[in-house]
């Protein structure tokens, strides 16, 4: 089996202070909540962006400011930002980070509920986003909600639409209105994507842990962080993305399964070194 790529999502759009005090929003912040993901054994990160107050924003430049902090602390960690930004945002307001050319960006496959809300996602955005991350080089990490989301995306890949052949896909189960996490679902998502392509699946909520194991046993990829999820246990709180990065590193190894630094990614994921 392939090593295994944790990747941290740090921050998210949603979750706030108030759940967790450990939830980042000044630069300082992010780039304390990267360290501490990336010494756990996380390769990559998920980066969201807030203004100092937690307000959810896809601003070029507090993405430039937050992803080159990050960047003089950890050289060669793969930072993969955002375009989903947070629901009822304007396709140009979530595709401002792609201006900075980053190695990866997220790309969502489609239109689902997202709690009490919908988050949006058109066809004429998703070409959008598409054509600019052909355009600037950027490899996307598909996020797929819904079973429907892997058909659109392969559809698009076969049109050109959107970068194709290998394909990264984040399967995120468990939000309320989507798939529910179930290690069934999880298998069923992974059995519908091509061959050769890599996946990761974000477990939201209670079911990160299920999905963390269930993914490492079958030689996928695992995502946690306070943006999925805010707990290590049952009432017990991470104090850091790193407690959670660093019981992902614990199931693993109870596992067999070793941990890919990011040059390790970076093959596994074929972004050039
Ligand atoms: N905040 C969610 C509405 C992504 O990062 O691409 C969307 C999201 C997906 O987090
Ligand atoms: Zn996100």
């Amino acid at each position: 089996m392939e090593k295994l790529i944790i990747t941290a999502a740090i921050c998210g759009a949603e979750v706030t202070k108030e759940q967790n005090p450990a939830v980042p929003y000044t630069v300082e912040e992010m780039v304390r909540e990267a360290k501490s993901a990336y010494e756990a054994g996380a390769a990559i990160l998920h980066i969201h962006v807030r203004e100092d107050d937690g307000t959810p924003t896809q601003g070029r430049e507090r993405f430039r400011v937050v992803m080159d902090a990050i960047r003089k602390e950890l050289p060669d960690v793969i930072m993969i930002p955002s375009t989903g930004g947070a629901a009822g945002m304007t396709p140009e307001e979530r595709l401002q980070p792609t201006e900075l050319f980053p190695e990866m960006a997220t790309l969502d496959c489609g239109t689902c509920n997202f709690g009490d809300e919908i988050f949006d996602n058109t066809m004429p955005t998703m070409r959008a986003f598409g054509k600019r991350m052909l355009e600037n080089n950027i490899k996307p990490e598909y996020e797929c909600f819904e079973l429907g989301h892997i058909d659109t995306i392969l559809g698009m890949a076969k049109k050109g639409e959107v970068p194709a052949h290998p394909m990264q896909f984040n399967f995120v189960l468990g939000v309320h209105g989507c798939t529910p996490a179930t290690v069934e679902n999880l298998a069923f998502f992974a059995s519908k994507i091509p061959a050769g392509s890599t996946w990761t699946v974000s477990g939201v909520g209670r079911s990160a842990w299920t999905m963390a194991a269930a993914a490492i046993a079958m030689g996928g990829n695992v995502r946690v962080g306070f943006e999925d999820n805010i707990y290590l246990g049952k009432g017990q709180k991470a104090a850091s993305n790193g407690e959670l990065v660093a019981k992902v590193v614990r199931i693993a190894k109870e596992l067999g399964r070793e941990i890919a630094t990011p040059a390790e990614a970076r093959e596994i994921l074929s972004l050039k070194p």
